[in-house]
């Protein structure tokens, strides 16, 4: 049987992995996150100072996907989305958090220090622009997710770098940067934004998508 490849993109801390792990656990489809299958193979291509991360090799993260992605029937959970080839997705969904909500979750993510570190990292640097990026995001690769590695924070690590990176994703979040490199990566007909700010959106997502996928699956078994 055919089934559908999907993509779930969104700035870290929309709740990519939360739907994408139930959906795949309720569709039977597989279940890929990205940054973990690079950590496991160490796909990386140096190391970022600025964020202190290492940063993805994409070419290898695409070799290593190649396979299981021409056989179809994979969630691919990732906050980034111009590198995989276009051919891969049959559906992109960009999950969309407000900001205050998305601030709480990067918080209790990674922040061991709450309200000083919150106050600094609103006062600091240049509110006009993307941080990290030297860009506005209608100039296109201004992603600076590139290289954050919020999603998978390093023991050990400085956390001061952390307050750098929460700010720039919330920033990322209220420029809609992901929305923007899904809309210049596939066509526009296959890219849905969906709400994720309370666990009736993901029930609400979940059985949308199930839907989508069963309609598709019936598209195409003949
Ligand atoms: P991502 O994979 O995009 O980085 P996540 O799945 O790890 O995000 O979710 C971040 C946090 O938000 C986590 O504590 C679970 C929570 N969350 C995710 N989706 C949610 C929703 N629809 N309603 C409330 N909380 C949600």
């Amino acid at each position: 049987m055919l089934l559908p490849n999907i993509l779930l993109t969104g700035t870290p801390g929309v709740g990519k992995t939360t739907l994408g792990k139930e959906l795949a656990s309720r569709s039977g489809l597989k279940y890929v996150n990205v940054g973990d299958l690079a950590r496991e193979g160490q796909l990386y291509d140096g190391y970022d100072e600025e964020y202190d991360c290492p940063i993805l090799d994409e070419d290898r993260v695409v070799d290593e996907l190649e396979n299981q992605m021409s056989e179809g029937g994979v969630i691919v959970d990732y906050h980034g989305c111009d590198f995989f080839p276009e051919r891969w997705f049959h559906i992109v969904f960009v999950l969309k958090t407000d900001n205050s909500i998305l601030y709480k979750r990067l918080e209790n993510r990674g922040f061991p220090g709450g309200s000083e570190v919150k106050a600094s990292a609103w006062n600091a640097g240049d509110p006009g622009s993307i941080p990290g990026s030297g860009r506005s995001p209608e100039e296109g690769n201004g992603n600076p997710l590139q290289y954050s590695c919020l999603e998978n924070p390093m023991e050990g690590r400085a956390w001061g770098y952390n307050e750098k990176k929460l700010k720039d994703n919330v920033q990322c979040e209220i420029f809609q940067v992901l929305h923007e490199e899904a809309l210049a990566s596939y066509k526009e007909e296959i890219v849905h934004q969906l709400p994720s700010n309370k666990p009736e959106d993901l029930e609400d997502n979940i059985n949308q998508i199930l839907k989508w996928i069963e309609q598709w699956v019936k598209d195409h078994s003949s």
